[in-house]
Protein backbone atom coordinates (compact mmCIF):
# COMPACT_ATOMS: atom_id res chain seq x y z
CA UNK A 1 0.00 0.00 0.00
CA UNK A 2 1.16 3.29 -0.89
CA UNK A 3 1.82 5.64 2.28
CA UNK A 4 -0.74 8.16 0.10
CA UNK A 5 -3.20 5.19 0.21
CA UNK A 6 -2.49 4.27 3.81
CA UNK A 7 -2.84 8.64 4.60
CA UNK A 8 -6.57 8.52 2.99
CA UNK A 9 -7.04 4.91 5.00
CA UNK A 10 -6.22 6.20 8.20
CA UNK A 11 -7.85 9.37 7.71
CA UNK A 12 -11.54 7.57 6.85
CA UNK A 13 -11.54 4.89 9.53
CA UNK A 14 -10.52 7.74 12.39
CA UNK A 15 -13.42 9.52 10.60
CA UNK A 16 -15.36 5.73 10.95
CA UNK A 17 -14.33 5.54 14.98
CA UNK A 18 -15.12 9.08 15.69
CA UNK A 19 -18.54 9.09 14.37
CA UNK A 20 -19.20 5.04 15.77
CA UNK A 21 -18.66 6.39 19.39
CA UNK A 22 -20.74 9.34 19.05
CA UNK A 23 -23.35 7.67 17.69
CA UNK A 24 -23.24 4.51 19.91
CA UNK A 25 -22.93 7.08 22.96
CA UNK A 26 -26.14 9.07 21.65
CA UNK A 27 -28.22 6.01 21.26
CA UNK A 28 -27.33 4.69 24.43
CA UNK A 29 -28.31 7.98 25.63
CA UNK A 30 -31.77 7.29 23.87
CA UNK A 31 -31.79 3.52 25.53
CA UNK A 32 -31.33 1.65 22.39
CA UNK A 33 -29.40 -0.89 23.61
CA UNK A 34 -28.13 -3.19 20.31
CA UNK A 35 -27.94 -0.11 18.01
CA UNK A 36 -25.70 1.18 20.99
CA UNK A 37 -23.83 -1.84 21.21
CA UNK A 38 -23.67 -2.42 17.73
CA UNK A 39 -21.82 1.03 16.93
CA UNK A 40 -19.51 1.11 19.89
CA UNK A 41 -18.22 -2.37 18.64
CA UNK A 42 -17.35 -1.03 15.66
CA UNK A 43 -16.39 2.07 16.69
CA UNK A 44 -13.78 -0.55 18.98
CA UNK A 45 -12.48 -2.26 16.28
CA UNK A 46 -11.87 1.33 14.22
CA UNK A 47 -9.73 2.70 17.06
CA UNK A 48 -7.91 -0.61 17.73
CA UNK A 49 -7.36 -0.71 14.05
CA UNK A 50 -5.56 2.69 13.80
CA UNK A 51 -2.87 1.49 15.43
CA UNK A 52 -1.91 -0.72 12.45
CA UNK A 53 -2.24 2.40 10.09
CA UNK A 54 -0.43 4.74 12.39
CA UNK A 55 2.84 1.98 12.66
CA UNK A 56 2.71 1.53 8.88
CA UNK A 57 3.13 6.05 8.37
CA UNK A 58 5.66 5.90 10.89
CA UNK A 59 7.58 3.35 9.52
CA UNK A 60 6.89 5.80 6.45
CA UNK A 61 8.06 8.76 7.74
CA UNK A 62 7.63 10.82 11.19
CA UNK A 63 6.41 13.95 8.77
CA UNK A 64 3.63 11.36 8.33
CA UNK A 65 2.48 10.36 11.46
CA UNK A 66 3.91 12.40 14.23
CA UNK A 67 0.65 14.26 15.56
CA UNK A 68 -0.71 10.35 15.31
CA UNK A 69 1.56 8.77 17.63
CA UNK A 70 2.13 11.70 20.21
CA UNK A 71 -1.31 12.64 20.62
CA UNK A 72 -4.35 10.41 18.81
CA UNK A 73 -2.31 7.25 19.83
CA UNK A 74 -2.71 8.40 23.61
CA UNK A 75 -6.43 10.23 22.65
CA UNK A 76 -7.40 6.40 21.19
CA UNK A 77 -5.92 4.72 24.28
CA UNK A 78 -8.07 6.65 26.71
CA UNK A 79 -10.89 5.82 24.54
CA UNK A 80 -10.51 2.80 24.20
CA UNK A 81 -9.73 2.53 28.05
CA UNK A 82 -12.21 4.10 29.48
CA UNK A 83 -15.36 2.82 27.11
CA UNK A 84 -13.97 -0.95 26.29
CA UNK A 85 -14.54 -2.14 30.27
CA UNK A 86 -18.00 -0.40 30.62
CA UNK A 87 -19.02 -2.46 27.51
CA UNK A 88 -17.75 -5.39 28.41
CA UNK A 89 -19.54 -5.53 31.37
CA UNK A 90 -22.99 -4.54 29.17
CA UNK A 91 -25.17 -2.87 31.79
CA UNK A 92 -28.79 -3.79 31.65
CA UNK A 93 -29.46 0.17 31.54
CA UNK A 94 -27.66 1.09 28.69
CA UNK A 95 -27.52 4.32 29.78
CA UNK A 96 -24.97 3.79 31.89
CA UNK A 97 -22.63 3.48 29.26
CA UNK A 98 -23.76 7.40 27.78
CA UNK A 99 -21.19 9.03 28.88
CA UNK A 100 -17.71 6.81 28.60
CA UNK A 101 -19.18 6.69 25.17
CA UNK A 102 -19.42 9.94 24.60
CA UNK A 103 -15.79 10.50 26.40
CA UNK A 104 -14.93 8.21 23.49
CA UNK A 105 -16.76 10.21 21.13
CA UNK A 106 -15.17 13.46 21.84
CA UNK A 107 -11.42 12.14 22.39
CA UNK A 108 -11.23 10.35 19.29
CA UNK A 109 -12.51 13.39 17.27
CA UNK A 110 -9.98 15.66 18.96
CA UNK A 111 -7.45 13.65 17.93
CA UNK A 112 -8.88 14.13 14.21
CA UNK A 113 -9.17 17.94 14.54
CA UNK A 114 -5.79 18.01 15.45
CA UNK A 115 -4.77 15.92 12.13
CA UNK A 116 -7.18 17.96 9.89
CA UNK A 117 -6.14 21.65 11.31
CA UNK A 118 -3.45 21.46 12.84
CA UNK A 119 -1.40 18.51 11.03
CA UNK A 120 2.73 18.38 10.82
CA UNK A 121 4.56 19.44 13.11
CA UNK A 122 2.80 18.28 16.22
CA UNK A 123 2.83 20.99 19.42
CA UNK A 124 2.15 20.31 22.95
CA UNK A 125 -0.07 23.39 22.54
CA UNK A 126 -2.45 21.19 20.31
CA UNK A 127 -2.20 18.02 22.39
CA UNK A 128 -3.23 20.01 25.36
CA UNK A 129 -5.88 21.87 23.84
CA UNK A 130 -7.37 18.56 22.57
CA UNK A 131 -7.50 17.22 26.02
CA UNK A 132 -8.32 20.15 27.64
CA UNK A 133 -11.72 20.08 25.02
CA UNK A 134 -12.56 16.49 25.47
CA UNK A 135 -12.20 16.74 29.30
CA UNK A 136 -14.58 20.15 29.32
CA UNK A 137 -17.23 18.20 26.97
CA UNK A 138 -16.93 15.17 29.04
CA UNK A 139 -17.60 17.35 32.18
CA UNK A 140 -20.42 19.17 30.26
CA UNK A 141 -22.22 16.04 29.19
CA UNK A 142 -22.07 14.06 32.42
CA UNK A 143 -24.24 17.29 34.17
CA UNK A 144 -26.57 17.25 31.21
CA UNK A 145 -26.63 13.81 31.67
CA UNK A 146 -27.18 13.79 35.50
CA UNK A 147 -23.76 12.16 36.84
CA UNK A 148 -22.00 14.02 39.00
CA UNK A 149 -18.46 14.81 37.92
CA UNK A 150 -15.77 15.01 40.88
CA UNK A 151 -14.38 18.19 41.61
CA UNK A 152 -10.99 16.88 40.77
CA UNK A 153 -12.45 16.38 36.52
CA UNK A 154 -13.47 19.92 36.12
CA UNK A 155 -10.58 21.27 38.24
CA UNK A 156 -7.72 19.03 36.09
CA UNK A 157 -9.88 20.04 32.64
CA UNK A 158 -9.12 24.17 33.61
CA UNK A 159 -5.42 23.27 34.72
CA UNK A 160 -4.91 21.36 30.73
CA UNK A 161 -6.46 24.41 29.19
CA UNK A 162 -5.13 27.23 31.33
CA UNK A 163 -1.42 24.89 30.07
CA UNK A 164 -2.60 24.60 26.51
CA UNK A 165 -3.20 28.75 26.24
CA UNK A 166 0.56 29.14 27.90
CA UNK A 167 1.97 26.40 25.53
CA UNK A 168 -0.14 28.30 22.43
CA UNK A 169 -1.85 26.47 20.68
CA UNK A 170 0.80 25.73 18.31
CA UNK A 171 -0.85 27.55 15.75
CA UNK A 172 0.59 31.13 16.19
CA UNK A 173 4.29 31.07 15.07
CA UNK A 174 6.99 30.58 16.79
CA UNK A 175 8.85 34.29 17.83
CA UNK A 176 11.78 34.86 15.47
CA UNK A 177 10.22 33.07 12.53
CA UNK A 178 8.76 36.34 11.41
CA UNK A 179 9.03 36.01 7.61
CA UNK A 180 10.92 38.82 6.20
CA UNK A 181 9.66 39.41 2.49
CA UNK A 182 10.73 42.98 1.15
CA UNK A 183 9.21 44.61 -1.02
CA UNK A 184 12.50 46.00 -2.15
CA UNK A 185 15.31 43.60 -2.35
CA UNK A 186 17.88 45.77 -3.99
CA UNK A 187 20.16 43.04 -4.97
CA UNK A 188 23.22 44.01 -7.45
CA UNK A 189 21.71 42.13 -10.58
CA UNK A 190 23.95 43.07 -13.81
CA UNK A 191 21.52 44.68 -16.42
CA UNK A 192 22.05 43.55 -19.86
CA UNK A 193 23.65 46.43 -21.61
CA UNK A 194 23.60 44.69 -25.15
CA UNK A 195 21.04 45.57 -27.66
CA UNK A 196 18.15 43.90 -28.40
CA UNK A 197 17.72 41.77 -31.07
CA UNK A 198 14.27 40.24 -30.68
CA UNK A 199 11.94 43.04 -29.63
CA UNK A 200 7.82 42.50 -28.22
CA UNK A 201 5.23 44.36 -26.91
CA UNK A 202 2.57 42.41 -24.56
CA UNK A 203 -0.80 44.18 -24.03
CA UNK A 204 -2.85 42.64 -21.32
CA UNK A 205 -6.35 43.46 -21.03
CA UNK A 206 -9.84 42.14 -20.68
CA UNK A 207 -11.52 40.69 -23.85
CA UNK A 208 -13.39 37.57 -25.22
CA UNK A 209 -12.03 34.96 -27.04
CA UNK A 210 -13.36 32.12 -28.64
CA UNK A 211 -12.95 28.89 -26.39
CA UNK A 212 -14.39 26.08 -27.74
CA UNK A 213 -16.74 26.90 -30.12
CA UNK A 214 -18.28 29.41 -27.27
CA UNK A 215 -17.50 33.59 -26.51
CA UNK A 216 -15.77 33.67 -23.22
CA UNK A 217 -14.75 36.43 -21.32
CA UNK A 218 -11.00 36.16 -21.11
CA UNK A 219 -7.92 38.14 -19.40
CA UNK A 220 -5.31 38.31 -22.50
CA UNK A 221 -1.82 39.67 -23.86
CA UNK A 222 -2.56 41.37 -27.41
CA UNK A 223 -6.77 40.06 -27.60
CA UNK A 224 -5.77 36.21 -27.68
CA UNK A 225 -5.24 33.14 -25.35
CA UNK A 226 -2.91 31.90 -25.39
CA UNK A 227 -0.82 35.14 -25.84
CA UNK A 228 1.94 35.67 -28.93
CA UNK A 229 4.17 33.01 -28.94
CA UNK A 230 7.73 34.58 -28.26
CA UNK A 231 10.52 32.99 -30.08
CA UNK A 232 14.42 33.33 -30.30
CA UNK A 233 17.60 31.83 -30.97
CA UNK A 234 20.32 31.38 -28.27
CA UNK A 235 22.09 34.28 -28.52
CA UNK A 236 19.74 36.96 -28.69
CA UNK A 237 18.92 39.94 -26.03
CA UNK A 238 14.90 39.45 -25.37
CA UNK A 239 13.15 43.13 -24.96
CA UNK A 240 9.65 42.58 -24.07
CA UNK A 241 7.39 45.54 -23.02
CA UNK A 242 4.29 44.51 -20.89
CA UNK A 243 1.70 47.41 -20.67
CA UNK A 244 -1.61 46.98 -18.80
CA UNK A 245 -4.58 47.88 -20.39
CA UNK A 246 -7.49 47.45 -17.60
CA UNK A 247 -6.85 44.48 -15.74
CA UNK A 248 -7.27 45.94 -12.43
CA UNK A 249 -5.80 43.03 -10.10
CA UNK A 250 -2.22 43.89 -11.78
CA UNK A 251 0.07 42.03 -14.32
CA UNK A 252 3.58 41.04 -14.46
CA UNK A 253 5.34 38.32 -16.32
CA UNK A 254 6.93 35.84 -15.32
CA UNK A 255 9.20 33.41 -17.11
CA UNK A 256 8.09 29.50 -16.04
CA UNK A 257 11.36 27.67 -15.95
CA UNK A 258 13.99 29.94 -17.73
CA UNK A 259 16.14 31.21 -15.07
CA UNK A 260 16.69 34.98 -15.54
CA UNK A 261 18.46 37.50 -13.63
CA UNK A 262 15.87 37.79 -10.40
CA UNK A 263 14.92 41.71 -11.23
CA UNK A 264 13.28 39.83 -14.53
CA UNK A 265 11.51 37.53 -12.84
CA UNK A 266 7.91 39.02 -12.10
CA UNK A 267 6.93 38.30 -9.39
CA UNK A 268 4.54 41.39 -7.56
CA UNK A 269 6.08 42.49 -4.09
CA UNK A 270 9.25 40.84 -4.27
CA UNK A 271 10.81 41.58 -7.88
CA UNK A 272 8.99 44.34 -9.10
CA UNK A 273 5.62 45.90 -8.19
CA UNK A 274 2.98 45.18 -10.27
CA UNK A 275 1.96 46.69 -13.29
CA UNK A 276 -1.56 48.80 -12.67
CA UNK A 277 -3.71 49.67 -15.66
CA UNK A 278 -1.93 52.52 -17.76
CA UNK A 279 1.28 51.19 -16.59
CA UNK A 280 4.42 49.82 -18.86
CA UNK A 281 7.37 47.29 -17.54
CA UNK A 282 10.36 46.37 -20.18
CA UNK A 283 11.71 43.13 -19.49
CA UNK A 284 15.38 41.92 -21.16
CA UNK A 285 17.10 39.18 -20.93
CA UNK A 286 19.67 37.39 -23.04
CA UNK A 287 18.36 33.65 -24.70
CA UNK A 288 21.30 31.56 -23.30
CA UNK A 289 18.93 28.97 -22.37
CA UNK A 290 17.60 26.85 -25.48
CA UNK A 291 14.36 25.07 -23.66
CA UNK A 292 10.85 25.13 -23.93
CA UNK A 293 9.28 27.37 -21.53
CA UNK A 294 5.94 29.67 -20.97
CA UNK A 295 5.34 33.45 -19.72
CA UNK A 296 2.45 33.93 -17.38
CA UNK A 297 1.13 36.79 -14.98
CA UNK A 298 2.08 36.32 -11.38
CA UNK A 299 -0.33 39.10 -9.96
CA UNK A 300 -3.40 37.71 -8.95
CA UNK A 301 -1.51 34.58 -11.16
CA UNK A 302 -4.49 31.93 -10.10
CA UNK A 303 -7.02 33.94 -11.39
CA UNK A 304 -4.68 35.28 -14.04
CA UNK A 305 -3.38 32.65 -15.36
CA UNK A 306 -6.47 31.00 -15.49
CA UNK A 307 -8.14 33.73 -17.55
CA UNK A 308 -5.61 33.35 -20.23
CA UNK A 309 -2.45 35.77 -19.24
CA UNK A 310 0.48 33.19 -20.14
CA UNK A 311 2.13 32.52 -23.84
CA UNK A 312 4.48 29.89 -25.10
CA UNK A 313 8.45 31.12 -24.81
CA UNK A 314 10.37 28.57 -26.67
CA UNK A 315 14.53 29.92 -27.26
CA UNK A 316 15.51 27.51 -30.25
CA UNK A 317 19.57 26.51 -29.94
CA UNK A 318 19.39 27.52 -34.19
CA UNK A 319 16.52 28.50 -37.07
CA UNK A 320 14.16 25.51 -37.11
CA UNK A 321 14.64 22.79 -39.28
CA UNK A 322 12.01 20.42 -39.71
CA UNK A 323 8.72 20.89 -37.97
CA UNK A 324 8.33 21.59 -34.66
CA UNK A 325 5.42 22.81 -32.97
CA UNK A 326 4.71 24.22 -29.53
CA UNK A 327 1.40 22.63 -27.78
CA UNK A 328 0.13 24.76 -24.72
CA UNK A 329 -2.91 22.85 -22.76
CA UNK A 330 -4.84 25.13 -20.88
CA UNK A 331 -8.69 25.02 -19.54
CA UNK A 332 -10.89 28.50 -20.22
CA UNK A 333 -13.92 28.40 -18.69
CA UNK A 334 -14.36 24.59 -19.07
CA UNK A 335 -13.23 24.60 -22.36
CA UNK A 336 -9.87 22.79 -23.12
CA UNK A 337 -7.44 24.68 -25.48
CA UNK A 338 -5.62 24.61 -27.85
CA UNK A 339 -8.69 23.64 -30.71
CA UNK A 340 -7.71 20.10 -32.43
CA UNK A 341 -4.88 21.16 -34.94
CA UNK A 342 -4.57 18.69 -38.30
CA UNK A 343 -1.14 19.02 -40.59
CA UNK A 344 0.12 17.37 -43.41
CA UNK A 345 3.96 16.07 -43.08
CA UNK A 346 6.20 14.53 -44.96
CA UNK A 347 7.53 11.23 -44.32
CA UNK A 348 10.55 11.10 -42.85
CA UNK A 349 10.76 15.00 -41.42
CA UNK A 350 11.72 15.44 -38.22
CA UNK A 351 9.21 16.41 -35.86
CA UNK A 352 9.09 18.38 -32.43
CA UNK A 353 6.29 18.60 -30.18
CA UNK A 354 6.50 20.48 -27.29
CA UNK A 355 3.43 19.94 -24.34
CA UNK A 356 3.35 22.25 -21.98
CA UNK A 357 1.21 22.31 -19.26
CA UNK A 358 0.11 25.37 -18.30
CA UNK A 359 -3.07 24.32 -16.16
CA UNK A 360 -2.84 24.16 -12.45
CA UNK A 361 -3.36 20.20 -12.62
CA UNK A 362 -1.42 17.70 -13.84
CA UNK A 363 -2.18 16.50 -17.46
CA UNK A 364 -1.92 12.86 -19.19
CA UNK A 365 -0.37 12.94 -22.98
CA UNK A 366 -0.16 9.97 -25.40
CA UNK A 367 1.09 10.45 -28.99
CA UNK A 368 -0.19 7.46 -31.07
CA UNK A 369 1.21 6.13 -34.48
CA UNK A 370 4.41 6.66 -33.69
CA UNK A 371 7.44 5.37 -31.40
CA UNK A 372 9.29 8.50 -30.15
CA UNK A 373 11.68 9.89 -27.79
CA UNK A 374 11.40 12.32 -24.91
CA UNK A 375 14.29 14.72 -25.44
CA UNK A 376 13.83 17.40 -22.84
CA UNK A 377 12.03 18.03 -20.07
CA UNK A 378 11.27 21.58 -18.46
CA UNK A 379 13.55 23.31 -20.80
CA UNK A 380 16.64 20.90 -20.50
CA UNK A 381 17.94 17.86 -22.65
CA UNK A 382 17.58 14.52 -21.41
CA UNK A 383 20.64 12.26 -21.79
CA UNK A 384 20.50 9.15 -24.01
CA UNK A 385 16.47 8.91 -23.94
CA UNK A 386 15.03 5.61 -25.75
CA UNK A 387 12.26 5.04 -27.95
CA UNK A 388 9.09 4.64 -26.37
CA UNK A 389 6.04 3.30 -27.97
CA UNK A 390 2.52 3.27 -26.68
CA UNK A 391 3.40 5.22 -23.59
CA UNK A 392 1.86 7.97 -22.35
CA UNK A 393 3.63 11.06 -20.27
CA UNK A 394 2.20 12.79 -17.20
CA UNK A 395 3.25 16.39 -16.70
CA UNK A 396 2.68 18.23 -13.85
CA UNK A 397 1.31 22.02 -13.84
CA UNK A 398 3.88 24.22 -15.48
CA UNK A 399 5.59 21.43 -17.01
CA UNK A 400 7.15 21.13 -20.30
CA UNK A 401 8.06 17.72 -22.33
CA UNK A 402 9.70 18.07 -25.86
CA UNK A 403 8.56 14.71 -27.59
CA UNK A 404 10.79 13.80 -30.95
CA UNK A 405 10.06 11.94 -33.96
CA UNK A 406 10.82 10.98 -37.54
CA UNK A 407 7.23 11.18 -39.27
CA UNK A 408 6.14 7.86 -40.24
CA UNK A 409 3.95 7.42 -43.82
CA UNK A 410 1.12 6.74 -41.34
CA UNK A 411 -0.91 9.20 -39.46
CA UNK A 412 -0.07 10.11 -35.70
CA UNK A 413 -1.74 11.76 -33.25
CA UNK A 414 -1.00 13.16 -29.51
CA UNK A 415 -3.71 12.94 -26.84
CA UNK A 416 -4.43 14.73 -24.33
CA UNK A 417 -6.47 13.14 -21.23
CA UNK A 418 -8.06 11.28 -24.31
CA UNK A 419 -8.45 14.36 -26.98
CA UNK A 420 -6.93 14.43 -29.85
CA UNK A 421 -5.14 17.99 -29.95
CA UNK A 422 -2.34 17.29 -32.70
CA UNK A 423 -2.32 15.20 -35.77
CA UNK A 424 -1.09 14.23 -38.97
CA UNK A 425 -4.28 12.72 -40.12
CA UNK A 426 -6.81 10.56 -38.92
CA UNK A 427 -5.90 8.03 -36.04
CA UNK A 428 -8.47 5.93 -33.88
CA UNK A 429 -6.15 4.30 -31.18
CA UNK A 430 -7.00 4.13 -27.67
CA UNK A 431 -4.65 5.01 -25.34
CA UNK A 432 -6.28 5.06 -22.29
CA UNK A 433 -4.58 1.97 -20.86
CA UNK A 434 -1.28 3.01 -21.85
CA UNK A 435 1.66 2.62 -19.29
CA UNK A 436 2.90 5.83 -17.78
CA UNK A 437 6.33 6.81 -18.58
CA UNK A 438 8.69 7.20 -14.87
CA UNK A 439 11.12 9.67 -15.77
CA UNK A 440 13.33 8.91 -13.03
CA UNK A 441 14.00 5.86 -14.87
CA UNK A 442 14.56 6.60 -18.22
CA UNK A 443 17.54 7.47 -20.09
CA UNK A 444 21.33 7.05 -19.53
CA UNK A 445 22.47 7.72 -15.68
CA UNK A 446 25.46 10.70 -15.33
CA UNK A 447 27.19 11.24 -11.57
CA UNK A 448 25.88 13.84 -9.28
CA UNK A 449 27.45 16.92 -10.28
CA UNK A 450 28.62 17.78 -6.29
CA UNK A 451 29.85 15.93 -3.49
CA UNK A 452 28.28 17.82 -0.41
CA UNK A 453 25.52 19.39 0.94
CA UNK A 454 25.59 23.35 2.22
CA UNK A 455 21.85 23.74 3.22
CA UNK A 456 19.50 21.37 3.56
CA UNK A 457 15.58 22.41 4.26
CA UNK A 458 12.61 20.60 4.54
CA UNK A 459 9.48 21.41 3.30
CA UNK A 460 6.12 19.57 4.73
CA UNK A 461 3.26 19.94 2.69
CA UNK A 462 0.01 19.62 4.44
CA UNK A 463 -3.67 21.47 5.25
CA UNK A 464 -4.31 23.56 8.61
CA UNK A 465 -5.89 25.90 10.13
CA UNK A 466 -4.50 29.57 9.17
CA UNK A 467 -5.79 31.85 12.42
CA UNK A 468 -2.94 34.61 11.53
CA UNK A 469 -4.87 37.07 8.74
CA UNK A 470 -7.91 39.12 9.41
CA UNK A 471 -9.90 36.01 8.56
CA UNK A 472 -9.29 32.67 9.53
CA UNK A 473 -8.66 30.70 6.76
CA UNK A 474 -7.96 26.43 5.80
CA UNK A 475 -4.68 26.89 4.54
CA UNK A 476 -2.39 25.15 1.92
CA UNK A 477 0.92 25.01 4.48
CA UNK A 478 4.63 24.49 4.11
CA UNK A 479 5.76 23.02 7.94
CA UNK A 480 2.41 24.04 9.43
CA UNK A 481 2.46 27.78 8.37
CA UNK A 482 1.15 29.48 5.49
CA UNK A 483 2.41 32.70 3.45
CA UNK A 484 3.20 35.16 4.37
CA UNK A 485 4.67 33.51 7.72
CA UNK A 486 6.33 31.06 6.29
CA UNK A 487 9.94 31.28 7.57
CA UNK A 488 12.40 32.04 3.99
CA UNK A 489 14.91 29.75 3.10
CA UNK A 490 18.20 31.61 3.48
CA UNK A 491 21.33 30.47 1.00
CA UNK A 492 24.71 31.57 0.46
CA UNK A 493 26.30 31.87 -3.16
CA UNK A 494 27.52 29.07 -3.93
CA UNK A 495 26.18 26.49 -1.80
CA UNK A 496 24.72 22.90 -2.91
CA UNK A 497 21.21 23.33 -1.61
CA UNK A 498 19.06 19.84 -0.56
CA UNK A 499 15.24 20.05 -0.07
CA UNK A 500 13.48 17.76 0.92
CA UNK A 501 9.71 17.55 0.17
CA UNK A 502 6.82 15.57 2.00
CA UNK A 503 3.61 15.53 0.69
CA UNK A 504 1.30 14.73 4.14
CA UNK A 505 -1.97 16.14 2.59
CA UNK A 506 -4.50 14.36 0.07
CA UNK A 507 -3.67 16.38 -3.08
CA UNK A 508 -0.85 16.80 -5.17
CA UNK A 509 1.32 19.63 -5.04
CA UNK A 510 2.85 20.39 -8.34
CA UNK A 511 6.22 21.94 -6.60
CA UNK A 512 7.67 25.40 -8.53
CA UNK A 513 11.09 26.94 -7.44
CA UNK A 514 11.94 30.21 -9.36
CA UNK A 515 15.37 31.42 -10.82
CA UNK A 516 16.51 27.56 -10.52
CA UNK A 517 16.66 23.78 -11.71
CA UNK A 518 16.68 21.24 -9.51
CA UNK A 519 18.21 18.12 -10.32
CA UNK A 520 16.15 14.88 -8.66
CA UNK A 521 18.17 12.66 -6.20
CA UNK A 522 15.38 10.33 -5.36
CA UNK A 523 11.76 9.73 -5.01
CA UNK A 524 10.11 7.81 -2.08
CA UNK A 525 13.94 6.76 -1.24
CA UNK A 526 14.62 5.14 -4.46
CA UNK A 527 17.71 6.86 -5.84
CA UNK A 528 16.36 8.37 -9.55
CA UNK A 529 18.18 5.94 -11.80
CA UNK A 530 17.66 7.61 -15.34
CA UNK A 531 19.23 10.50 -16.98
CA UNK A 532 19.88 13.35 -14.70
CA UNK A 533 16.49 15.25 -14.17
CA UNK A 534 16.84 19.13 -14.04
CA UNK A 535 13.23 20.01 -13.18
CA UNK A 536 11.49 23.59 -12.83
CA UNK A 537 8.19 21.63 -12.09
CA UNK A 538 7.68 18.44 -10.27
CA UNK A 539 4.64 16.77 -9.07
CA UNK A 540 4.91 15.58 -5.58
CA UNK A 541 1.40 12.95 -4.98
CA UNK A 542 0.28 12.20 -1.61
CA UNK A 543 2.59 10.49 0.52
CA UNK A 544 5.58 11.03 -1.76
CA UNK A 545 9.29 12.21 -0.54
CA UNK A 546 11.48 13.94 -2.66
CA UNK A 547 15.22 14.50 -2.68
CA UNK A 548 16.01 17.44 -5.30
CA UNK A 549 18.99 19.82 -5.05
CA UNK A 550 20.77 22.57 -6.59
CA UNK A 551 23.88 24.91 -6.43
CA UNK A 552 22.36 28.62 -5.21
CA UNK A 553 24.01 30.10 -8.60
CA UNK A 554 21.36 32.70 -9.41
CA UNK A 555 21.61 35.78 -6.53
CA UNK A 556 18.40 37.12 -5.24
CA UNK A 557 14.76 36.78 -3.51
CA UNK A 558 12.68 33.73 -5.50
CA UNK A 559 9.27 31.97 -5.22
CA UNK A 560 9.15 28.95 -4.15
CA UNK A 561 5.87 27.63 -4.33
CA UNK A 562 3.43 25.08 -5.33
CA UNK A 563 2.02 25.63 -8.47
CA UNK A 564 -1.12 24.44 -8.32
CA UNK A 565 -1.89 28.23 -8.09
CA UNK A 566 -5.31 28.28 -5.76
CA UNK A 567 -2.77 26.02 -3.64
CA UNK A 568 -0.28 29.03 -3.98
CA UNK A 569 -2.90 31.50 -3.40
CA UNK A 570 -4.25 29.86 -0.10
CA UNK A 571 -0.84 30.16 1.51
CA UNK A 572 1.64 27.27 -0.34
CA UNK A 573 4.51 29.88 -1.04
CA UNK A 574 7.47 30.32 0.30
CA UNK A 575 10.65 32.62 -0.54
CA UNK A 576 14.30 31.25 -1.06
CA UNK A 577 16.56 34.61 -0.62
CA UNK A 578 20.39 34.80 -0.37
CA UNK A 579 22.36 36.14 2.16
CU1 LIG B 1 -0.37 22.44 -4.15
Amino acid sequence: MSTGSLLAADLVIAVLAAACWLGGGAASTARRRPLALGLAALALVATLARAITITALARAGWWFAAEKVLIAAPLSLAAVGVAGPRLLQAPRDIRAVAVPLLFAGYATSSALLVTVLHGYPASAGAGLLAVAGVVAATVITGRALGARPRRTVSRVAVVVAGAALVTGTGLTVAAGATSVVPHDHGYPVARIAAEPTRRFTLTAGTTTVNAGGRNVAAWAFNAQVPGPELTATVGDVLDVTLRNRDIERGVTLHWHGYDVPNDQDGVPGVTQAAVRPGQEFVYRFRADQAGTYWYHTHSASDVGVRMGLYGVLVVRPRPVTGVDVTVPVHTLAGRSLPAPRVERVEAGAPVRLRLINTDSTTHRYALAGTAFRVAAIDGVDLRGPTPLADTAVLIPAGGRYDLVFNAPTTPVALFVDGRAVYSTGPVSTATGTWPVLDPLDYGARAPVPWSRVDKTFTLVLDRGLDLRGLLPRYAHTVNGAADPDIPPQVVRLGDVVLFTIVNRSQVVHPWHLHGHHVLVLARDGEPAAGSPLWLDSFDVRPGEVWKVAFRADNPGMWANHCHNLAHADAGMTLHLMYS
